[in-house]
């Protein structure tokens, strides 16, 4: 913090009081490419996130500084003339979110200097982008003195991504940032936004993010057409069921109907959604029952189906999640979009110190990358300071 704030003034100049505001990353559990498709999803809030300090100018102009991005100076732009620029890269994100601000129909009228740090891996699927568009949010919501709930800071946030950044996720990265809760995960249904906290209280064992450091080089063109062969799936089983979206069905109603697909490859990733999102609510409901075990068995499962039906997971992933379930993992799994990224796994926590050192020798001898480990801490959602 000191370090950010004195980047801010070397930057910005010493002047009018600054404030100070902070937005997690997330990790999701269980849950995965269930959120698009009104399903359940079961992500939590990380310790680390992104930090900005920020002071209101008197003028329209707009200045952003990353710590993370220091050759590309200040980015700027002007309040009223806001549009995706290429070239501004990550400062699209508090770019979009104050656009999408101004089109709900909020007075934001004036400029701002905003000075951010990140300890959240960049690019490996912990959502550093959604984490710098809720701290800009809650310094939007703040410094304006606007009545917007922790729900509008959410949405708005989706939006500008989704619209402004042009990327379609769901609403799973803004929902878990925008509402995280310390030593909680959230239990979220996309399609009601009903949702509930519940306790992760692990104490013999640890949870263990593993970055592949693999490029998600094919992640969103592939997670489009997943996309597109959902909504495939949504109109070859409306012909006999009356559903909006795959997480409307029961495992049930699928076996009954599956035929009705034409496709296998669409009938295979609809068989992945219509488990996981049973698969979430079952390992939940193991979760609040003290059942470590149970919740493992299915996040193994969940990795299986992301591989075999749902085809998301990919050679790094996948050597890290297989030497995890070698080296006494409880259960272990990728997380988010997938093609690289992370992995997310239980590990009883007499054995973490052998578990990383094994997985990581097994996965560079596999793929000649080498992985990084963290140790998860959840921490709350996104705040001023
Ligand atoms: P990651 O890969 O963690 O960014 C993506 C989507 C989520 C969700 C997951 C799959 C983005 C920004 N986020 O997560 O909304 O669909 O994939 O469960 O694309
Ligand atoms: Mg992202």
């Amino acid at each position: 913090m000191k370090a950010l704030e004195q980047a801010f003034m070397e930057k910005f100049g010493e002047g009018e009081e600054v404030a100070s505001f902070f937005a997690p990353g997330r990790v999701n559990l269980i849950g995965e490419h269930t959120d698009y498709n009104g399903g359940h999803v079961f992500p939590c809030a990380l310790s680390v996130g992104t930090y900005a300090v920020a002071r209101k100018r008197k003028d329209s102009i707009l200045r952003f500084y990353s710590m993370n991005f220091e050759e590309q100076g200040v980015i700027e732009a002007t309040i009223d003339d806001l549009h995706y620029v290429e070239s501004d890269d990550w400062a699209n994100y508090p770019k979009g979110v104050i656009e999408q601000f101004r089109q709900a129909g909020h007075r934001v009228e004036t400029g701002y200097e905003v000075a951010f740090y990140g300890n959240i891996p960049n690019g490996a699927g912990l959502s550093s982008s959604a984490s710098i568009e809720l701290a800009t949010a809650v310094m939007i919501k703040e410094l304006e003195g606007l009545k917007v709930t922790e729900l509008d800071m959410i949405q708005l946030s989706q939006k500008a991504e989704n619209e402004f950044v042009g990327v379609n996720c769901g609403i799973m990265d803004q929902f878990a940032i925008g509402k995280g809760k310390k030593d909680h995960a959230i239990l979220l249904n996309c399609d009601t936004l009903d949702y509930r906290h519940t306790p992760v209280k692990l104490k013999k064992e640890s949870l263990i993010i593993a970055n592949t450091n693999k490029r998600r080089g094919l992640a969103d063109s592939a997670y489009n057409e997943r996309r597109t062969q959902c909504e495939e799936a949504v109109k070859d089983l409306q012909h006999r069921l009356p559903i909006q979206s795959l997480g409307e069905v029961t495992e049930e109603q699928f076996q009954q109907y599956e035929s009705l697909i034409q496709s296998e490859d669409v009938k295979r990733r609809a068989k992945h959604v219509i488990t996981e999102n049973a698969r979430t609510i079952q390992a939940v409901d193991y979760l609040d029952n003290g059942d470590i075990e149970g919740f493992g068995r299915l996040m193994n499962e969940s990795h299986k189906s992301l591989r075999d039906d749902y085809e998301v997971t990919g050679e790094e992933l996948d050597a890290l999640v297989e030497a995890a379930w070698d080296q006494g993992a409880i259960g272990s799994r990728m997380t988010g979009a997938g093609f690289g990224g992370c992995t997310i796994s239980i590990v009883p926590n007499e054995k973490v110190e052998a578990f990383i050192h094994a997985v990581s020798e097994r996965y560079t001898e596999r793929t000649g990358l080498v992985a990084d480990f963290y140790t998860v801490e959840i921490g709350d959602g996104a705040k001023r300071l």
